[in-house]
């Protein structure tokens, strides 16, 4: 038996030297009378993480990955995949090229493909339906989502799940099949499809890829499958995949990958390890603390919730509580999931009850008179090592941690709301803040399942820098001509999931009418001011919960509301401008040319370490379209 361990680190990506050594590995297994069949693994926690993504736009080196899983398959000897972790992409094509699958109950198997805007190239929309069958294939491949090795078996994906030694496991079935016929994935029939679960399935997964080419060609080649033989299909894959690949939704969705793992890397904590958090305190139960809250425990944290009464923290208990059984409700979560996650919470309204945690997060009322009064009295409750992290969006935390005994143990973490849902987190590095502190921050956040990116202090961090930016924009665009619907369609056809008025409806517009109110004595008068926004806060039109804001929400219904038409025509011509009609063409590049001039002045001032960190800022916290690769990237390209 050959055994071929694939060792090609970090995740044994099918880079040209990796994919000539499989290739030699069964050429050898063909020409060696003693070897009766062939396993292959990987190293480490991966079997194979998929094409390698740094070679794409390079000239390919033979043999190709499609050259490769076709080699696999037509060997005459067995060749069995044991899946001992991750087989992505180009690695599931490989096993599925095999004539038996095994997996480790740790295995994880998807098509991600789609994430980088790309269809599978090396056989996978053909191979995995005849296996999984059309609809389940077509939902795998569209959406990238991957599953585990249980539901792997269970859709016919793998063969076994090993409960013991999985290459013993798999060396135990290759000597079963040796010398009888292999069963080629691509020699099989594809199972008979369901057009109307197909047709429900492919409406919602169309619905969120809005803009997105790839899913819907992933879909189009997955139910093509049925309808004809394996190499039309594969040369149909091939084609798409090469087009797709070259394409500019694909260029930004790579740019996107590589950023992700770019912010991890941050100046100045090469070598420093984070400090040790198991238990996680969290002032202020509201939405923001609660969202925070099932993200701590869901990542395994002990937690202790503290509020001002007793009242209000049994009320925070039952939020985090009601948030858990929503989860129960819909399949995400088990009933002794919830148990055991109810366990590690405390809620109480006494600060001293803190004393024990390793970082406390405060989630309170965004006053920074609130805020210096709470970090003195955590200052003078937590234990002296305990790290203070404050989710301010606009406050300066430099002057938080002056308020306390510990300011190089100060940071902050500022989410965004639902916490439990959205991925963005970024990581303030106050003046003060130390190394191991920072690296802390990273950390939990990671582990809290979020993207951390790190902001250094200025008044709204990255992000809300960037989207005030956006905003002073949008509103220029109103006074100039264009109205906010017509901005909003504008973004929204762009690839934004919302335009920017109907944002600020949805957010409320009395937050930032207040900040507007505090920097009006320090604006400079010459400044271009746009004062629509004030105009609507005075009519109390703040937006989507109060019924009115930049539409009008009859039934809940955004509405273009008269209203406002008139208001924003009257604020012209207080100004005496004339308006002029504006093209969706230019609007967008205004606004996207706000947000990139407004990105420079952080990277020149310091406050993003690099252009791609704003990009994952605004991608993950702030609905830009990740197939645009954020306003930095997109900016590089007009
Ligand atoms: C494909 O397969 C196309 C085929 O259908 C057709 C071809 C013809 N290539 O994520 P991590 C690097 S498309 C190159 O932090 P983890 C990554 O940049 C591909 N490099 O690790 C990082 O480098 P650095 C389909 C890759 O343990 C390092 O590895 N496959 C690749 O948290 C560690 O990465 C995918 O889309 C790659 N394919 O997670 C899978 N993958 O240290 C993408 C990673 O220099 N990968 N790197 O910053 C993943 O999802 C995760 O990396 C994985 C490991 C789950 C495997």
């Amino acid at each position: 038996m050959l055994v071929v361990t694939v060792d090609n680190p970090p995740v044994n990506a099918a880079s040209a030297d990796m994919r000539q050594g499989l290739f030699a590995a069964i050429d050898h297994a063909a020409t060696a009378d003693e070897i009766i069949g062939v396993v292959i693994t990987g190293a480490g926690k991966t079997f194979v993480g998929g094409a390698d993504i740094r070679e794409f736009g390079k000239p390919m080196a033979e043999p190709l990955l499609p050259q490769l899983v076709n080699h696999i398959e037509a060997s005459e000897k067995p060749v069995v995949a044991a899946i001992n972790g991750a087989a992505l992409g180009g690695g599931l094509e490989i096993a599925l090229g095999c004539h038996h699958r095994i997996a480790a109950p740790v295995a994880k198997l998807g098509l991600p493909e789609v994430k980088l805007g790309i269809v599978p190239g090396a056989g996978g929309t053909q191979r995995l339906p005849r296996l999984a069958g059309v609809v389940a294939a077509a939902e795998m491949a569209a959406t990238g989502r991957m599953v585990g090795a249980e539901e792997a078996r269970a859709l016919g994906i793998v063969d076994a799940v090993a409960d013991g030694d999985l290459v013993a496991s798999a060396v135990a079935a290759a000597r079963d099949l040796a010398g009888r016929p292999p069963r080629r994935t691509g020699g099989l029939p594809v199972p008979a499809v369901d057009g109307e679960a197909f047709d429900r399935m492919a409406t919602k997964v169309l619905t969120c890829a809005r803009g997105q080419d790839a899913p819907g060609e992933a879909l189009r080649l997955i139910r093509s499958a049925a309808d004809r033989g394996l190499a039309e299909g594969l040369v149909d894959e091939r084609a798409t995949f090469i087009r797709l690949r070259d394409s500019e939704q694909a260029k930004a969705l790579r740019h996107v990958f590589f950023a992700e793992r770019a912010a991890a890397k941050v100046d100045g904590l090469e070598g420093i390890e984070p400090l040790w958090v198991a238990h996680i305190g969290i002032v202020g139960l509201g939405l923001m603390g609660s969202g925070i809250a099932i993200a701590a425990l869901d990542a395994g944290y002990a937690v202790t919730g503290v509020e001002t009464t007793a009242e209000a923290a049994a009320k925070g208990r039952e939020r985090i509580a009601g948030l858990l059984d929503r989860n129960v409700a819909s399949g995400r979560l088990d009933a002794a999931g919830r148990e055991k996650r109810l366990a590690r919470l405390t809620v109480s309204d006494r600060m001293e009850d803190l004393a024990e945690v390793d970082l406390v997060i405060e989630a309170v009322f965004d006053d920074l008179k609130v805020k210096t009064e709470l970090f003195k009295r955590l200052d003078a409750s937590v234990r002296p090592d305990a790290i203070l992290a404050t989710n301010t969006s606009y406050l300066d935390p430099d002057v938080l941690a002056a308020a306390t005994l510990r300011p190089e143990r100060v940071v902050g973490l500022h989410f965004f709301s639902p916490a439990n849902i959205m991925r963005l987190v970024e990581v303030v590095r106050c003046a003060k803040t130390a190394p191991d502190v920072l690296a802390t921050g990273l950390a939990v956040a990671k582990r809290l399942g979020k993207l951390p990116v790190v902001s250094g202090v200025t008044e709204g961090f990255i992000g809300n820098s960037i989207f005030s930016a956006y905003r002073r924009e949008a509103e220029f665009l109103l006074e100039d001509g264009a109205l906010p619907q017509e901005i909003d369609a504008a973004m929204e056809s762009y690839g934004f999931a919302m335009g920017p008025f109907a944002v600020f409806d949805l957010t409320g517009l009395e937050i930032a009418w207040a900040r507007r109110k505090r920097q009006a004595a320090t604006r400079d008068p010459n400044e271009r001011y746009v004062e629509i926004a004030d105009r609507l806060c005075e009519a109390g039109r703040f937006g989507q919960k109060a019924g009115r804001g930049w539409y009008a929400y009859p039934d809940g219904k955004r509405t273009v509301d008269r209203e406002v038409t008139a208001l924003i025509e009257a604020a012209r011509a207080k100004k005496a401008i004339v308006p002029r009609p504006i093209e969706a063409d230019e609007i967008v590049s205004r606004l996207l040319g706000a947000m990139a001039a407004e990105g420079d002045r952080l990277l020149a001032n310091r406050i993003a370490q690099r252009a791609s960190d704003i990009d994952l800022v605004m991608i993950n916290g702030y609905g830009f379209p990740a197939h645009k690769g954020g306003p930095m990237f997109a900016a590089g390209r007009t």
